[in-house]
Formats: C-alpha cells, sequence, structure tokens
C-alpha cells in the first residue's frame, strides 16, 4: 500500500490511499475554497500542562518479558521506551507488589514480614532500569494493589495503622532510590479499593521526612470514578495540601465540575484495557485525545504497557504490544505503539495543552483535536484523530453511539505561529475488514498560508502537525517465528540469582523465590507467604503457580518437594489440565496431586480440594525431600511418590478440563520448597 499527497490548488491537504478504495473519499466537499469548519488555535493563556502518556506494568503483566533473549528484549523495550523509536513512553506506573493476586499474576512485595527487607524480587526494578537506561527523563509511579498481611496490624485493612502503611510503601520509594538509583516521581494510595484521608495526610508527611531529595507528589484516588476524592480535597484544606493530581480509572473521557474545581491537574492514571488490535489502537487514539478534549485529563496511561502474560489469563493481550513467548523470541509491535507516537514524539511532559475551543475541540463531523505548545512557547504539535465509534471502542465505559464522516477542516495558527508556512505531519490509517493499515506514516510537510490549514479528514485516521520534524519510525528486524512452549522442559533453578522469580512460572497464588540453599539441592524455589495477604481479589488460600500451554491434554510432570516444620505448609501438589489463573484462581480445576506429610496423599479435580478424587493415608514426613511425579495419559491419572506408583485412578471427565497448563504449589500458605521441575509429553 502506497499513497500520494494530493495538494490541489485551493491547498486542501488530503491523503489519498492508493488502493483500489481510493475513490472513497474523492470529491469529497469537492475540496474547493477549503473547508468550512475552522479551527482556531490560540496559543496565548495557556494553563494546562501535557504530563505525559504512559503504560502501567502491574497484576504481573510483565511477567514473561524479562526471560526474552537480549537481543529481542532489547528490541522490546526499544519501542517501548526509547525516544524516537516507538511509543516512546514518558511515565512508568508499576506495581508495589504485595504477595497477592493483581489481575494476571502475584507481584512479590519488598517485604514478605515485618523483619524483612528485600529489593531483589520480580522484574518490576529491573524494568524501571532499563525504562531509565533508555530515557533517563521518564516519570516513574508507583501503586499497590494489595499487601502482606502484616501490613493490616491484625485486620485486613491497609488503614488500621496508617504509619506503619506509610512506612511500608516509604520504604520502597527509598529502596528504589538506594540500590537502583531510581526517584518516584509519583506514588498512589490503593489501587480502585477505598482510600482513607488520615492514611493520605500520613504518607505525605512520612514522605516530606523520608530525607528523599525529590519527594514524589500523590496521585488519588485511583479508583473508578471522580467521587469521593473530588468532594473531599473540596472539603478538606489539609487533603487537598496532601494530593497533587487526582487520577481515575476508565473515564469515558469525561470528568465532573467539582473535579475541575479542585484545581488539581486530572489524570486518568488508568485506561485502555482493550485487546491491541485495530480497535483496541482505535480505542487509545480516541481516548488519548478525548481525556483532555472532553476531560481536562493531561496524563493517560494504558493498562497494560505490554501483554508478557500467557494469553489464557485474564484480559489477553490488553497492553500497548504484545510479548508473551520468551521461548521462541516472538514478539508483536502492535498497532497502539505506533498510536502513541503521534504524541509522544512531537509533545513532552511540561508542554501545554491549548485550551478547550481554541486548539483543543471535537470536530463536526466527528474526531477530535489537540494543540501542544512546547514550554518556551516556540514548538507546536496539533494531533488529530478521526476514529469511528465501532472502531475505537475500549473495554470499558460503554460508548454511546456516534458518527463520523469524511471532512474538511481549516485550522487556524493565532500569534507567534500564525507566521508558520509549512508544518511537519505524520499520518496514520487504521485499516478494517481486511484492509492494510498505515501507520506512523512521515508524509512531509503541509502547506501554511496565512495561517492557515486546510485539511481533507478521512475516518479512522491520526495526523499529527507539528513544527518538531521528529517522528522515527523505529524497525528491528528479524523476529523469530512463534513457537509453541517447548518440551521436554527442565529446570533445576541453579542458574539464577538469588531472589529472582522462576521463568515461566506464573505465580497466581503466593509468592515463589530462588533461595540458595546449602543442600545438595542448590538452588530451589521456595514459597515465601505466610499469610493470607490483604488482598485485591476475593479469595487466596492456597500458593499457586502455573506454567506452560493450555492444550496440554496428556503429559507428565515430575518435581521434588521438601516441606519442613517452620512456619510450614501442611501440603503441596503438581497439577496438569490447569485451567484457571487471575483473580479466578481458587476455582482453578485440573488434576491435582497433593501430598500432606503426617497424612497421605490426595488427589483432587480442583485446588480448593471440594472435587476429591482419591485418598490414601500414607506415611509421608517433614523435613524430607520426596519426588512426585503426575501423568495423566489415555484417561488415566498416575501418580508416583519417590518412584513408587501410589495412584491409578480414572481422568476425570468433561466437563472437567481435558487441557490446561501445570502447575505447583503449596495447600495452604506456608513454606515449602520446589525444585528439578521437568514436563513431558505422556509418551
Ligand atoms: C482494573 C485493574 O485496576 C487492573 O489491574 C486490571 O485488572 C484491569 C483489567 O481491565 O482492570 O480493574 C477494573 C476491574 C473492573 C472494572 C474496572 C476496572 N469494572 O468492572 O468496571
Amino acid at each position: 500500500v502506497g499513497f500520494v499527497n494530493v495538494l490541489n490548488a485551493s491547498t486542501v491537504y488530503k491523503v489519498v490511499p492508493t488502493r483500489n478504495e481510493a475513490g472513497r473519499y474523492n470529491g469529497i466537499g469537492g475540496l474547493s475554497g477549503g473547508g468550512k469548519d475552522v479551527y482556531v488555535v490560540k496559543t496565548d493563556n495557556l494553563e494546562r500542562r501535557f504530563l505525559g502518556i504512559g503504560g502501567l506494568s502491574a497484576g504481573a503483566t510483565s511477567k514473561l518479558l524479562m526471560n526474552y533473549p537480549e537481543e529481542q528484549r532489547n528490541q522490546i523495550l526499544d519501542y517501548l521506551f526509547k525516544p524516537g523509536f516507538g511509543a516512546s513512553l514518558q511515565m512508568l506506573k508499576v506495581e508495589i507488589g504485595g504477595d497477592a493476586q493483581s489481575t494476571d499474576g502475584t507481584e512479590a512485595s519488598h517485604m514478605h514480614y515485618p523483619w524483612d527487607e528485600n529489593y531483589q524480587r520480580g522484574y518490576e526494578w529491573w524494568l524501571m532500569v532499563e525504562a531509565k537506561k533508555r530515557n533517563s527523563d521518564i516519570l516513574l509511579y508507583c501503586l499497590p494493589w494489595a499487601f502482606p498481611a502484616w501490613v493490616g496490624a491484625g485486620k485486613r485493612d491497609p488503614y488500621n495503622d496508617p504509619e506503619l502503611t506509610a512506612s511500608y510503601v516509604v520504604k520502597f520509594i527509598q529502596g528504589a532510590r538506594k540500590y537502583y538509583n531510581l526517584t518516584m516521581a509519583y506514588v498512589g494510595i490503593w489501587n480502585e479499593r477505598p482510600y482513607s484521608s488520615k492514611y493520605i495526610k500520613t504518607l505525605r508527611q512520612m514522605l516530606d521526612e523520608a530525607g528523599l531529595d525529590r519527594a514524589p507528589k500523590i496521585v488519588a484516588s485511583d479508583d473508578l470514578g471522580w467521587e469521593p476524592i473530588a468532594s473531599d480535597i473540596l472539603a478538606d484544606e489539609e487533603l487537598a495540601k496532601a494530593v497533587d493530581i487526582i487520577g481515575v480509572h476508565y473515564p469515558g473521557t469525561t470528568t465532573t465540575q467539582k473535579a475541575i474545581d479542585t484545581g488539581k491537574p486530572l489524570w486518568s492514571s488508568e485506561d485502555y484495557s482493550t485487546f491491541n488490535d485495530n480497535v483496541g489502537a482505535g480505542c487509545w487514539a480516541r481516548i488519548l485525545n478525548q481525556n483532555y478534549v472532553n476531560g481536562y485529563m493531561t496524563s493517560t496511561i494504558s493498562w497494560n504497557l505490554i501483554a508478557s502474560y500467557y494469553e489464557d489469563l485474564p484480559y489477553a493481550r490488553d497492553g500497548l504490544m504484545t510479548a508473551d513467548s520468551p521461548w521462541s523470541g516472538y514478539y508483536r509491535v502492535d498497532a497502539p505503539i505506533w498510536v502513541t507516537a503521534h504524541t509522544t514524539q512531537f509533545a513532552w511532559p511540561g508542554w501545554y495543552y491549548a485550551p478547550q475551543g481554541s486548539g483543543s475541540s471535537l470536530l463536526k463531523d466527528g474526531g477530535s483535536m489537540v494543540s501542544l505548545v512546547s514550554w518556551d512557547s516556540t514548538q507546536l504539535t496539533i494531533v488529530i484523530e478521526t476514529m469511528s465509534r465501532n472502531h475505537s471502542m475500549c473495554i470499558r465505559p460503554y460508548l454511546p453511539e456516534y458518527e463520523v464522516r469524511p471532512q474538511n477542516i481549516s485550522i487556524q495558527l493565532q500569534g507567534y505561529f500564525a507566521q508558520l508556512t509549512s508544518m511537519f505531519v505524520h499520518y496514520s490509517k487504521l485499516g478494517f475488514d481486511g484492509e492494510d493499515s498505515i501507520l506512523f506514516k512521515d508524509m512531509g510537510t503541509i502547506p501554511v498560508v496565512n495561517g492557515t490549514i486546510h485539511l481533507s479528514l478521512g475516518v479512522d485516521e491520526m495526523y499529527t502537525l507539528n513544527t518538531i520534524g521528529g517522528g522515527r519510525k523505529g524497525n528491528s528486524s528479524n523476529i523469530p517465528p512463534q513457537k509453541p512452549f517447548p518440551l521436554p522442559y527442565m529446570d533445576d533453578f541453579e542458574s539464577y540469582q538469588e531472589f529472582m522469580e522462576p521463568f515461566n512460572l506464573a505465580q497466581q497464588v503466593g509468592a515463589f523465590e530462588i533461595i540458595k540453599t546449602t543442600s545438595s539441592h542448590g538452588n530451589v524455589i521456595r514459597q515465601m507467604v505466610l499469610e493470607a495477604p490483604i488482598f485485591w481479589c476475593e479469595e487466596e488460600t492456597s500458593p499457586f503457580n502455573i506454567i506452560g500451554n493450555t492444550s496440554w491434554s496428556d503429559i507428565y510432570v515430575e518435581l521434588d518437594v521438601y516441606i519442613g516444620t517452620v512456619n510450614a505448609t501442611s501440603g503441596a501438589y503438581i497439577a496438569a489440565r490447569v485451567n484457571k489463573g487471575g483473580c479466578e484462581s481458587f476455582s482453578a480445576e485440573g488434576v491435582f496431586f497433593f501430598i500432606f506429610p503426617g497424612q497421605g496423599i490426595v488427589v483432587t479435580g480442583d485446588l480448593a480440594r471440594t472435587k476429591e478424587l482419591y485418598k490414601q493415608d500414607m506415611n509421608i514426613s517433614t523435613n524430607t525431600w520426596y519426588k512426585m511425579e503426575l501423568l495423566v495419559k489415555d484417561g488415566q491419572v498416575i501418580c508416583l511418590l519417590n518412584s513408587k506408583l501410589v495412584v491409578r485412578i480414572a481422568a476425570p471427565f468433561s466437563p472437567a478440563p481435558q487441557n490446561g497448563f501445570v502447575a505447583l504449589g503449596t495447600a495452604d500458605f506456608g513454606l515449602a520448597d520446589f525444585d528439578n521441575l521437568k514436563i513431558a509429553d505422556s509418551t
């Protein structure tokens, strides 16, 4: 697909796709004398500052990224963070892990216990360092989804002891600085859960007294509406002082008068969460502009940054791009990356949005434009989108019906920019129903005559008119082909640094990390959580870690398991045909082979152990390694313990799941060690 710029005598600028539907947009309005719809861009009285476009790594959405081959991993990170290459993100928001399920897995806490402090866990530190390497100006923002139980000081409530919770959060921020030289620009309260004004004030005070050379600003309250935070800020001066920014989730591009009255910057601090095909890209294009045009929001953050979790977990591919196949190195640069670039490669945090009606507005025949002006008022960027309703629906909220039609517009630049004679143009058109897309294409320049630009807009298009002349479409060749999860698979965990999470094992309940032991087992993985956390999801009782491919049906799993006596779990398991993760983990079904020291073995059809398939008393000891084997084959379940056959039963029939992940874990919160994982096909 190629296209030509048509610059006709009347200086209406139009992109004409050269593919065969080109005629579709011909003859619109006759292209004579410019459009009747005139949009004036005034660049005086600028008030609201653009504060950047961001991505969210939270809910274990980056789980599979760290394990990519280095070459592809660097390419992916460049597409996300490297300025002038891809999405060029300006903000990175991360979860402060709380040892609890937060959508697609659990992220480890820096303090499993009150006496514990560790800044080597998980992948968020690594991700922030990699982002910062590529863009030293990237703004970091952190937010808890859940908390380890002890933070509640005896209650399942993080506000029971506000100082304890604040000190837990402050330690994360100090640790970021101390161990990684990372400065948190923003911190939040509790994702989509209630806040406490007292806690917010306590956090503000403790951040100010923490000896940080730049204390983070507080964003509140990361919930699904502008209330009650806006009213509380209006009614409470001290709270107003403590909160710097109002951040809401999935605002549907709108705000409220009360939120505006607070005088605070307004953000969509979590948005998008839409499958990253072209409709997802349309959603993202529409909300990036209209969150400001309709709702005065000056930052929008995508959940999630990158879809690096097993595709069969909840919210498949709801990231700006996709990298969920580290064993093959395959990844996809999806269209939302290029939609992001339309803003981020031409405007930076601290620039100003032109006010509504003076450069930022809805367009008469659908779509919107925003104008952004540099700090020193010498650069101008105008981002236009014309996304049709059905091609820009987001996951939430409901998008009312509206029409978008091809239209001619005139943009009239006033003040300093009236003297321009041309502007640079980058262009995209999202393709649907088999049409190709044009993504982030450099179109050269467009003339500005007497301060006026005439444009003929089609549907599902984006234009960035700018004076910067930037805009580069990065291209890393050599993406390896996609392959299924490899079998046979083996991991003895000897190659890891201590406290890391084992690769490819996507923990759903509990926290599993590499521990160096002095025994002949060397490195093992240990389930660390001793007590049910202050959840983000409803119910979590059995630590649960999944791996592999949900198409596995007949499969062989082998694992060494050790249950001690101090703070130990009551039992441990391996499993196959596991059908669930995420917030529904506790209702996961499959075939689960448990051992319980002092009791015996149990085979169940579910993690919650409500569907017992087999049970036998047996002399099983604590402080002893056991080799567990589970084979599901030809309608049979066969279990071996230390190479002795202990179970041979019929495999559960449908509706019991006939395929799914392999899993391992513990019967309840408490320690257990695992080593030498082997997965093979059943032959
Ligand atoms: C949000 C969470 O904050 C994210 O961690 C992630 O789970 C995301 C997935 O779309 O959703 O939580 C929401 C869950 C439900 C609604 C809104 C946000 N809802 O039903 O409106």
